[in-house]
């Protein structure tokens, strides 16, 4: 930007600036003034005037135009034009892309339709349910099945119910029952007439009668509630020489750990108790606390309890701080789903199985390959779950 330097005269300073404004403009300045004489001939005749000295500033350079309408549309175009080619093949790509990925969901989700569908995926459900598994644990074993099963493979039956079998052994756990032997007090606990107290003669003879190296042993029973009980354990006793204790209050449940404190095991018996009676479980539980240091506690269930009881029983157990499930009167059904389901939902582990009314030999320590033996349809194949889930031996 420049400025313009003007020079004019008038007859008054104020006709000057007048004049200046209407040739300049109003933005015009007038930086000095200076009185003078004008016109007349060689000094002659001359008038008195003013003479303004001034600038103004040089008019700008206009911008161009503004874009025509029109031109702006084009000026977009021509960007659209030049950028266009990549937008398309982006948007081509993430077109591809998410067909790409539709196309794979759908084939997922028809191959999965397909399988769910599959007579072979029927007919294991059919055996799971025979057999008294649980929903859930059928849920599992046939989502197992479809993520691990090609369509072609389904058509192999055989192969797979092999492999549904061997899950079902997976999923059982085995305690270790060596592990009994190394704690002085072994307490059994759980609902009404599930065979606690016949349950824990049995294991007293196991471990002070019929073992190879026989333990110097001794019954405590905590159930002077049910008439007769007392004289049930006694009888056991009796007959096992094996010298048996009633205990009421946890005074006395110290009293005869300390007077037994030599001796090697202490097998003791609880009241049956509903699970959903909370005040005598938390009176039963303070009375074994006292034993609970050097104790382990363990959960007979009835091999006959719905899963659903199952899972609630344990669960109303939790309290007691058991280690194990001593499964009792599984003579009593050839069902064995309901256990495993229930045991694996709760991820505890088995020690013993109890099939029979008989002391002491109707119990064994808890083995897979004795719960696979006794799943109904399904094909067992003896030494390859002999040899898949070989048990070491115990005692
Ligand atoms: N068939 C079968 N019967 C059993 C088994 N274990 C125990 N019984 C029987 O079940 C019944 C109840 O057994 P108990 O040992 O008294 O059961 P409990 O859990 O001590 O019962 P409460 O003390 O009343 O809670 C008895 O008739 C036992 O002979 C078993 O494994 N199989
Ligand atoms: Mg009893």
């Amino acid at each position: 930007m420049g400025y313009q330097v003007f020079t004019l005269q008038a007859a008054t300073l104020e006709e000057a600036r007048t004049q200046a404004r209407l040739r300049y403009g109003n933005q015009v300045k007038v930086s000095q003034h200076r009185d003078v004489r004008s016109g007349g001939l060689f000094g002659l005749f001359s008038r008195p005037a003013v003479e303004i000295t001034g600038w103004v500033l040089e008019p700008e350079t206009k911008p161009a135009p503004a874009a025509a309408p029109r031109d702006l549309e084009e000026t977009k175009k021509e960007i659209l034009t030049l950028t266009a080619p990549k937008q398309d093949e982006t948007l081509r790509e993430v077109l591809r892309e998410v067909q790409s990925l539709r196309e794979k969901l759908d084939t997922r989700e028809a191959s999965s339709i397909k399988k769910d569908a599959h007579p072979s995926i029927g007919k294991i459900r059919g055996l799971l349910y025979e057999n008294d598994f649980s929903p859930a644990y059928t849920e599992k074993i046939t989502d197992r099945i479809k993520k691990e099963f090609s369509l072609e493979e389904l058509e192999d039956f055989e192969a797979l119910q092999d492999r549904v079998v061997d899950w079902i052994g997976e999923s059982v756990c085995v305690y270790d029952t060596q592990e009994i032997g190394k704690s002085q007090v072994y307490i059994l606990v759980g609902p009404t007439g599930v065979g606690k107290t016949t349950t824990i003669a049995k294991l007293a003879a196991r471990y002070g009668v019929t073992a190879r190296v026989c333990r110097d042993v001794r019954i405590l029973t905590i159930d002077d509630f049910r008439i007769g009980a007392k004289e049930q354990i006694e009888k056991y006793g009796i007959c096992m020489h094996i010298p048996v204790n009633m205990v009421t209050t946890p005074q006395e449940l110290k009293k005869y750990l300390s007077l037994y404190r030599d001796v090697d095991m202490i097998f003791v018996d609880t009241i049956g108790k509903s699970p959903r009676d909370f005040a005598t479980l938390g009176e039963m539980r303070e009375l074994l606390d006292g034993a609970f240091k050097k104790a382990s506690v363990h959960l007979a269930l009835s091999a006959t309890t719905k899963t659903v009881d199952l899972i609630e029983i344990m669960q109303q157990f939790e309290p007691f701080g058991y280690e194990s499930l001593v499964i009792t009167k599984l003579d009593e059904t050839p069902r064995v789903g309901n256990i495993i389901s229930a045991a694996a939902h709760r991820g505890k582990a088995l020690s013993f199985v109890c099939d029979g009314q008989r002391v002491p030999e109707n119990i064994r320590a808890a083995a897979v390959k004795q719960l696979l033996q006794r799943l109904t349809g399904f094909r067992i194949r003896a030494e390859h779950i002999e040899e898949q889930f070989a048990e070491k031996e115990e005692l």
